[in-house]
């Protein structure tokens, strides 16, 4: 599912004519500020040995890894190019090859462009020690790649990279203002979609459970609740913010950690709260992309919120 939608504005300067820009940033929900810190600040690499706090439940939270990210120098807009990524372990210095899957996907590929407004969630497949995958750029522009993926015995790791397709002469970024009131209605297709945030909502306090947001998904002709959402990826519903100004990548679980069967149906209303931050969110103006897959139809909605 891709959706575009042109609302833009013309900030930053950076870059040049097809050119690719690699970026090996360790981002993840637990370290947003290494990511911001990285795409502002290119000297700044120390940042990515900060130590973590340390919980019981992970592992081995202090091993860091690098996406090695390989891809043509020129990419056009619509033309399909292969993609491909290796993580290594910067503590011991070798590739990791050994991986466990996350939400039923040994990697999962978030791809927004600079105003994020589009969206796409695909899945590298893995073979010899690298994920691949096929995909085309829309238009030309800034895009931000963000991998989701879960060495064996470490913990969910999110690393990034920055590609820039055809000429780029500047970085566009969001223009969406944050929706207002605490029930954001939307229409998606055949589907009414409402996010209900509680207001305001504080990042501080979302990041710890204490505040959660919620999607109820109606008929949007006959208003009646859907309560045929199908799994899909191991979930009813599956939900990335994305910081407007910092392309801080957040990664939110559904409440709900069961893993529904495949014949399991949901809905209407699906909860999500974050789980294992081991740093708060940043407040700022986020934009909401949350995946429904309502009798088979999967589709993307989006929103534009403001975290206090
Ligand atoms: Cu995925």
């Amino acid at each position: 599912m891709k959706t575009y939608s042109s609302e833009t504005r013309a900030e930053i300067i950076a870059g040049s004519t097809a050119t690719l820009v690699i970026l090996y940033v360790i981002i993840t929900t637990i370290h947003p500020d290494i990511f911001s810190s990285l795409f502002t600040s290119h000297s700044n690499h120390e940042q990515i040995v900060k130590q973590p706090i340390k919980s019981p439940l992970q592992t081995d939270p202090d091993t860091r890894y690098i996406l090695n990210s390989d891809f043509p120098s020129d990419i056009n807009p619509l033309q399909e190019v292969s993609l491909s990524f290796k993580i290594f372990d910067t503590t011991k210095g070798s590739q990791t090859v050994l991986f466990t899957p996350l939400m039923s996907k040994l990697m999962h590929l978030i791809v927004v462009d600079s105003t994020l407004t589009y969206y796409d969630h695909i899945h590298p497949t893995f073979k010899d020690g690298i994920f691949s995958v096929k995909t085309t750029f829309p238009k030309a522009g800034v895009y931000y790649l963000y991998t989701d993926f879960k060495p064996y015995g470490s913990v969910e790791q999110q690393l990034a990279a920055q590609v820039h397709v055809g000429t780029v002469t500047q970085t566009t970024l969001s223009t969406s203002s944050p929706e207002s009131g605490s029930a954001l209605i939307k229409i998606f297709g055949t589907t009414e979609v409402t996010l209900t945030t509680p207001s305001p909502l504080i990042a501080s306090r979302f990041s710890v459970g204490t505040q959660t947001v919620s999607f109820t998904l109606k008929d949007a002709q006959t208003k009646k609740p859907l309560a045929n959402l199908k799994p899909y990826l191991d979930a009813f519903g599956h939900l990335i913010m994305i910081n407007t100004k910092t392309f801080d990548y957040v990664h939110i679980h559904s409440a709900d950690m069961t893993v529904p069967s495949a014949d399991a149906t949901g809905g209407p209303t699906i909860e999500f709260m974050p789980m294992n931050l081991l740093e708060t969110i940043k407040p700022g103006t986020y934009r909401v992309f949350a995946q429904f897959n309502p009798d088979g139809n999967l589709f993307t909605s989006n929103f534009t919120i403001e975290m206090k």
